[in-house]
């Protein structure tokens, strides 16, 4: 099909992002999903079909990986519609005074540093095809939580990132969307802490998270609205989940 919209997913590999590649092909979207597992990515490719996904494997944080990879592209993935900005990670849940840097470091560099190099990268492509950024904030972004430090600085840099995209775009069509998710049941509490599975278990067990599926269906709806409109920002919970009250440490 000539006509065929092309999607990038990062971190196409698991939870969220894999579900989205699977949402949009659905929705007859050519997907190009990227990640650092190959054999992940090939397996998708075997089941989705080689003419509708392509694999690009590299790390985001590497951008002479990553351009290589995409300089590599098959000519009918080559042209860019929709950027979905969705690897990221967090690790650990020390407070701040017992954190690691390196930890710190690894999730600027990935959540932040990496979003907006790629985004550079394909803007121009973008503001001439008049296409598409969903950008995975989180929840974390607006409702601190201790041992969320660094983790929901960068969210909340997605955020503002994503609404500060709009303002510099004016005119050119391209539409910006932050998603907000709380608790989605995924690979990221296993990375989070160290591979720990009964950690990631133990979290999820009993609350009926959300599923990468809630949050594909959500960027595929975002991403099939007609042009003139622009969803700035979706903030997604289970009902299992909501707000507590603040703090107070007593003397
Ligand atoms: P997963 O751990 O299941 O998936 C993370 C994805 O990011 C993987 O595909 C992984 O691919 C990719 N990734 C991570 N680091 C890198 C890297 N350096 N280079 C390339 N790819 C990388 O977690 P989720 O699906 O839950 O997370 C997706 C996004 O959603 C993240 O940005 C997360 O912060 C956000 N989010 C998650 C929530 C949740 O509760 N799960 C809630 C709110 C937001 P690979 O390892 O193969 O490289
Ligand atoms: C992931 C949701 O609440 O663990 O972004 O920070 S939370």
């Amino acid at each position: 099909m000539g006509n065929r919209r092309t999607a990038l997913v990062t971190g196409g590999t698991s939870g969220i992002g894999e579900a989205t590649v699977r949402a949009l092909i659905a929705a007859g979207w050519r997907v190009i999903a990227t990640g650092r597992r190959r054999a992940r990515l090939e397996t998708l490719v075997a089941e989705l079909g080689a003419d509708r996904l392509c694999p690009a494997v590299f790390d985001v944080r590497d951008e002479a990986a990553r351009d290589i990879a995409l300089a590599a592209l098959p000519h009918d993935f080559a042209d860019i519609d929709l950027l979905v900005n969705n690897a990221g990670l967090a690790l650990g849940m020390a407070r701040a005074q017992e954190a690691d840097v390196a930890a710190w470091k690894t999730m600027i560099d990935t959540n932040v540093t990496a979003l907006v190099s790629l985004t550079a990268k394909l803007l121009p492509g973008l503001v001439e095809r008049r296409g598409a950024i969903v950008n995975l904030s989180s929840v974390a972004a607006s409702y601190p939580y201790a041992g969320g430090n660094v983790y929901g600085a960068t969210k909340a840099f997605v955020r503002q990132f994503s609404l500060s995209l709009r303002s510099d775009l004016a005119g050119t069509g391209v539409r910006v969307t932050s998603i907000e998710p709380g608790m989605v049941e995924t690979e990221f509490t296993l990375v989070r802490n160290g591979g720990d599975r009964a950690a990631s278990d133990s979290l999820y067990a009993g609350a009926d998270p959300m599923t990468g599926d809630d949050i594909a269906r959500t960027i595929r709806w975002v991403a099939d609205l007609p042009p003139h409109l622009n969803i700035n920002t979706i903030e997604l919970m289970p009902v299992s989940q909501s707000f507590a009250g603040f703090q107070v440490v007593r003397a």
